[in-house]
């Protein structure tokens, strides 16, 4: 049977040019900064961001743990979305590991927590509260459908930010899909965060990998918060090389991927039953309701599944599809075709 995969990004399997630049890469120990791969990627990493250093750790969600653990300590606070990444899907982290506690502010539809909210989160200087730290924000913003937070509203923040002594971490898993999609360098949509993270194992593709970006004291300290969580590995340059692929050839296809989404969302939003604003479809994720077929969406996944096309549950009636590289044009029809049969049964 055909298999369209598109629960996410991260099914996606290395290049051919990956699997070469894995098996021919220089190594060395990186614990001891002598990988000469890891160090080609992280500075490489930093460049492209616009930032003074840049540090490989194993995931998305060791990115952002380590990120607020180094802004933070025990008891103090971060300002998040209450459909962040960070708060909703890392298990608790920040507070597990770090103690850190959250105060979590409505996302709004575009991804963005409003500056008033914001405002009104940070604490007074008092022995009864936290102390707020950090601000963190997510482009784009997965739970919000893909949507991009743009420059202007960055610098908004980090008015804010600046105004209360606060620092800002952007969770950029997919920055470089809002890059493509908004048509700006990557570093005008990083430069008002003090950290940045992003994922080489999103729709760039790569294995594993993410990096946390930011300056040279910050990138000194997370070193140390990635050898307490286990982060700090040996010979990474095998994970490097697929990552410096991933930044050298795979960011500006990730325009095919914006297309894919759209002409999918198209086709949704004409099918009896399904709900989706193909407006809001600013990237590769494309989140519909089914309330108005006959099944919840875990139920509507399963029974596509067994189709041959993939799709996540991600709420009792909300169903995202994600396109990445491997999935073609075609296979966007195929799928289309798929749903429209299930749906006349
Ligand atoms: N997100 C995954 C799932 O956890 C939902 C996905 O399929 O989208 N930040 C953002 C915005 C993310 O979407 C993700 C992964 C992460 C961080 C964590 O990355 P990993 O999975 O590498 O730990």
């Amino acid at each position: 049977m055909r298999i369209v995969d598109l629960r996410s990004d991260t099914v996606t399997l290395p290049t051919p040019a990956m699997r070469e630049a894995i098996a021919t890469a220089e190594l060395g120990d990186d614990v001891f900064g002598e990988d000469p791969t890891v160090n080609r990627l992280e500075a490489m990493a930093a460049e492209r961001l616009g930032k003074e250093a840049a540090l490989l750790v194993m995931s998305g969600t060791m990115a952002n743990l380590v990120s607020v653990l180094t802004h933070c300590g025990r008891g103090d606070e971060i300002i998040v979305g209450d459909k962040a990444h960070i708060f909703l899907d890392e298990a608790g982290g920040c507070s597990a590991l770090g103690g850190v506690h959250s105060h979590q502010v409505p996302n709004q539809p575009d991804g963005t927590l409003a500056l008033a909210d914001i405002e009104a989160a940070v604490r007074e200087d008092d022995i009864h509260f936290p102390r707020s730290r950090l601000i963190c924000l997510e482009n784009t913003h997965n739970m919000c459908g893909g949507v991009c937070l743009t420059p202007d509203y960055m610098r908004q923040v980090r008015q804010l930010a600046d105004q209360y002594g606060l620092m800002i971490h952007l969770d950029g898993a997919r920055i470089f899909n809002a890059a493509v999609a908004l048509g700006v360098d990557v570093k005008e949509l990083v430069r008002d965060a003090d950290s940045v993270s992003f994922c080489l194992s999103k729709g760039l593709a790569a294995p594993i990998g993410s990096l946390i970006c930011g300056s040279q004291d910050f990138i000194r300290a997370a070193r140390r918060v990635r050898k307490i969580v286990g982060g700090g590995t040996r010979q990474a340059g095998i994970i490097a090389a697929a990552g410096i692929v991933a930044l050298e050839q795979m960011v500006d296809r990730l325009a095919e991927d914006h297309t894919n989404a759209r002409l999918l969302a198209d086709g949704l939003a004409n099918m009896p039953g399904i709900t989706l604003d193909p407006a809001r479809v600013q990237t590769n994720l494309v989140f519909f309701e089914v309330a108005g077929t006959p099944w919840t969406a875990a139920e509507f996944c399963e029974r596509l599944a067994a189709l041959g096309v993939l799709m996540l549950a991600l709420g009792r009636y909300t169903v995202r599809a994600v396109t990445h590289y491997g999935i073609e044009r075609s296979d966007v029809e195929h799928a289309l075709h798929t749903i429209s049969q299930l749906l006349r049964g």
